[in-house]
């Protein structure tokens, strides 16, 4: 313990509000509550700075997909012309330079404990407080508790046999070094290929003396285009922030651009094939606006599907991996779309080669390698573990929250996560959750998200307190209806169709599959949560002391 905690452990152990993590979403809700409703509050982050999932997530080759200009917060005016970005899309370091910016500009930090983990929350219902416990076994308490833990925080490394017996060394991308690490010289095995894996592999290869990428589901993925902001982008950035926000609030994704209003089929083939050609140029995520149906018409997907292939057999030059990366077996955007930097190129580099873990499963790890079940073996000095999180709910149920008689949320939770309007769960009086599972979340552009959840939960705590009322929760019948329509806005999707996706819950072994994040668009999610703010809290029970 560093004498700044020591101290600050032995002041007040009670608050008003408890916000567990520092990253996006924290960080604002440290500020609404503290500054705007004047409560007293406390932020919990386990790691020894502000950043969240870009505090973990430093390996090679990490980048956002949203453009910089979107992937960050829009309630000052201020902050916004204050900041200039310098690259189309940010990378780990400027996006931590950024909330440290924001930490400092606010004074966020006093009131923020880091390297404190949470390892449980228990309701007490006689006093209607949160009694949270920390790693160092110290209890804090508060009315209100926010899980601000983010939807990618908890690192899934696979439970290959083996592993312990590894002589080299190994890592996983979301609990990277923050030294970094050395490839020069060394034969790297990288498992996955999902969007960090097509963003690391190129970077490995170019230091590496080798690097085999084990993939177990190909993937689409479009070239991302980045580079240097201009001044006359930023400048005009800086002059129109209302606008951004605005169209960004428009967007179903909650990205800076709309999708286009044309339907895939509705124009000739020719047509449709230069307009991919176009986005293609264009590249990122801009790519999946091109079309307005692409994610929910199985005939407009299709097409996309042979253009995006078509391209991969285009610049791998070796056919058979050509085909091995293109044996796609999902709808393109079923999975979250990866963008990249030269991923498919990086097939045409001596150094580098393509293992199919479909075909031939990934045995064990032996102390000198990677074996496959043909009994093929991989020589390695390092593996790095691209192989995701488990996604949504692991960050939230790896701590022991109990609510109403001691029920446990993982038990409540047990067939898939159940809350209403992603926000809140029954049983579990005055914990709120920051993009949780049946929000939008991961679908959107997630500051865009995160402002509008914590600024819907800032308020909702404002009008409780206005209204001298001390305790919110769903009823049972609006969880229901919200699980209702979560499961709605995905079947109208493709995004169910890919079986292997973390979406499902599908890469974490026993964990259920329920589509998690909510589907139906984020302006549509929007209009709905302040309607039923607007109707008093509809489907919410609200009681005073
Ligand atoms: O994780 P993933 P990620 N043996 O779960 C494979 C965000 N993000 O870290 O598909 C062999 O998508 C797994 O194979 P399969 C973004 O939301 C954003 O890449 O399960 N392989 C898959 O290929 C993203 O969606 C950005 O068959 C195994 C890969 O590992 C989310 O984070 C950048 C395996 C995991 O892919 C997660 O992305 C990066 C095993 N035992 C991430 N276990 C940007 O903003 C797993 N795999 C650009």
């Amino acid at each position: 313990m560093t004498e700044s905690t020591k101290k600050d452990a032995s002041q007040t152990r009670s608050f008003d509000a408890l916000v567990i993590g520092a990253g996006f979403s924290g960080l604002y809700q440290l500020l609404c509550l503290r500054d705007r409703l004047g409560l007293s509050v406390k932020v919990l982050e386990a790691g020894a700075g502000v950043g969240g999932t870009w505090y973990w997530n430093r390996y090679p080759g990490a980048r956002c997909d949203s453009e910089s200009h979107s992937y960050c917060y829009t309630f000052s005016e201020e902050l916004w012309k204050e900041w200039e970005w310098s690259e189309k899309y940010p990378g780990p370091p400027e996006i931590m330079r950024y909330l440290n910016h924001v930490a400092d500009k606010f004074d966020l930090r006093r009131d923020i404990r880091f390297g404190t983990k949470v390892t449980a929350a228990h309701y007490n219902e006689a006093t209607n407080r949160w009694h949270v416990t920390t790693d160092s076994g110290e209890v804090l308490t508060a009315r209100f508790l926010v899980s601000a833990v983010g939807c990618l925080s908890t690192a899934n490394v696979p439970d290959i046999p083996g592993l312990d017996t590894f002589k080299g060394k190994w890592y996983h991308t979301g609990q990277w070094p923050h030294e970094g690490v050395d490839f020069r010289g060394t034969r790297v095995g990288q498992i996955g290929t999902g969007s960090t894996g097509i963003q690391s592999a190129p970077v490995i290869a170019a230091t590496a003396a080798h690097l085999t990428v084990f993939q177990r589901t190909a993937n689409y993925s479009v070239p991302a285009r980045n580079g240097p902001l201009t001044p006359a982008f930023n400048r005009w950035i800086h002059d129109n922030m209302e606008e951004i926000r605005t169209t960004m609030r428009a967007a179903v994704n909650g990205h800076p651009f709309l999708l286009s209003e044309t339907l895939t089929l509705s124009i000739p083939a020719e047509e449709r094939h230069a307009r991919y050609e176009k986005a293609w140029e264009v590249g990122g995520l801009r790519f999946r606006a091109v079309f307005r149906d692409l994610v929910t018409s199985n005939e407009a997907n299709a097409t996309a599907v042979t253009f995006l292939k078509d391209k991969i057999r285009k610049i791998v030059k070796d056919p058979a991996t050509a085909e091995k990366l293109a044996d796609i077996d999902h709808p393109y955007a079923a999975k979250r779309p990866p963008i990249d930097t030269d991923y498919f190129e990086t097939f045409n580099r001596d150094n580098v080669a393509l293992v199919d873990v479909r075909a031939d499963p990934i045995e064990r790890v032996t102390p000198t390698g990677i074996r496959l079940k043909s009994g093929a073996e991989h020589p390695l000095d390092i593996i790095v573990f691209a192989t995701g999180f488990d996604g949504m709910t692991g960050s939230i149920l790896k701590m022991d929250i109990r609510g109403r008689g001691g029920l446990s949320l993982r038990e409540a939770w047990k067939a898939g996560p159940r809350n209403y309007l992603g926000l809140q769960v029954a049983g579990f009086p005055n914990l709120f959750t920051v993009t949780g599972p049946g929000s939008p979340s991961v679908l959107c552009n997630m500051p865009v998200a995160i402002e509008q959840h914590v600024e819907w939960i800032t308020d909702c705590i404002d009008y409780l307190r206005t209204n001298g009322l001390t305790q919110i929760e769903p009823t049972e019948e609006a969880m229901d209806s919200w699980v209702q329509e979560v499961n709605r806005a995905a079947d109208a999707t493709v995004l169910p169709q890919a079986k292997h996706s973390w979406y499902l819950g599908a890469n974490i072994p026993g964990k259920p599959r329920v589509f998690m994040p909510y589907a139906g668009g984020m302006a549509y999610y929007r209009k709905i949560c302040a309607d039923v703010a607007a109707r008093n809290y509809e489907g919410f029970t609200m009681t005073g002391d």
